[in-house]
C-alpha cells in the first residue's frame, strides 16, 4: 500500500510582470484555436502525438486514479470502420433521434451525419474512460472519472494547438462500437473521439464568437439594492 510521502514542491515564481505577460500570453494562443472538421491528409510524426498524450495525462485526476485510456489510431482499416459506424449512428441522429430544437442549434455550425474527417486526419485520438479497475478479480471504483476524464481532455486539446495541430472534438451517439473496434474492455466507456492533424489547404470554420466576460464571470456578489 503507498504511504502519503511528501517530497518538495518544485515551484518557478515569477514577477508579476512575468506572471501577467504569460498569462496574456496563454489567453491569446487559446484564443486562436478553433474546432475544425476540413484535415489534410498531411502526416504527423507519432511521435509528436505521443507527446500530446503525455501531456494529457499530467491533469489532476479523482485520488490520482487516472481514469483514462488514450487509443491513437492511424490504422486506415480501423479508420474506416470507425467512420462507417459514426456515421451510421450519427445519420440515424440527425434523421430520427436529434428534436428539432437541437438540428436549429447545430445549422450555424453547419455539421452533418457525414464524418470524412474521421478517414482523412491523419490520427484519431479515441479517448475512454475507466469507470472502474479490475485489479487481481477485485473490482474497484475510480472517483470523479467525468471530472477527471474531461480536464484531461482540456490538456489534450490545448496541447494539441500548442503542438501547431488541429482537432476536433467528436462526440457520435451512441459510441459503444468504438469499444469494440478497438477492443476495449467492459470497464471502459468512450468518451470523446479527437481527430487530429493539420487543416486542409483553405479550411473555413463558422464565423462564431465567445460569450463577452461580464456574461461568464461573477466577482463575489453584487449587493443587491
Ligand atoms: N454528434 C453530432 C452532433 C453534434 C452535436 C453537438 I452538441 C455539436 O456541438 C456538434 C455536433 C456530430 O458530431 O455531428
Amino acid at each position: 500500500m503507498g504511504m502519503y510521502d511528501p517530497v518538495p514542491l518544485l515551484f518557478t515564481p515569477l514577477t508579476e510582470e512575468g506572471q501577467r505577460e504569460r498569462a496574456v500570453n496563454f489567453l491569446e494562443h487559446c484564443k486562436s484555436r478553433r474546432s475544425v472538421r476540413e484535415f489534410s491528409t498531411r502526416p504527423v510524426p507519432r511521435g509528436i502525438i505521443e507527446t500530446i498524450v503525455k501531456t494529457a495525462a499530467t491533469s489532476p485526476s479523482g485520488a490520482n486514479k487516472q481514469p483514462w485510456r488514450f487509443v491513437i489510431v492511424d490504422d486506415p482499416g480501423l479508420k474506416r470502420r470507425i467512420r462507417v459506424s459514426a456515421e451510421a449512428e450519427e445519420k440515424e441522429s440527425y434523421e430520427r433521434r436529434m428534436p428539432a430544437s437541437w438540428l436549429a442549434d447545430l445549422e450555424e455550425l453547419g455539421t452533418d451525419w457525414h464524418k470524412e474527417f474521421l478517414e482523412i486526419a491523419p490520427y484519431l485520438i479515441v479517448v475512454f474512460k475507466e469507470k472502474y479497475r479490475n485489479t487481481d478479480g477485485q473490482i474497484k471504483k475510480n472517483y470523479y472519472v467525468d471530472e477527471s476524464v474531461g480536464i484531461a481532455c482540456g490538456f489534450l486539446l490545448a496541447a494539441i494547438h500548442n503542438a501547431g495541430l488541429v482537432a476536433l472534438t467528436h462526440t457520435p451517439s451512441p459510441m459503444n462500437f468504438l469499444r469494440e473496434i478497438l477492443r476495449r474492455p467492459q470497464n471502459e466507456v468512450p468518451y470523446l473521439l479527437i481527430p487530429v492533424g493539420y487543416p486542409a489547404v483553405n479550411a473555413v470554420v463558422p464565423s462564431i464568437t465567445k460569450k463577452p466576460f461580464s456574461e461568464i464571470m461573477q466577482f463575489n456578489v453584487e449587493s443587491a439594492e
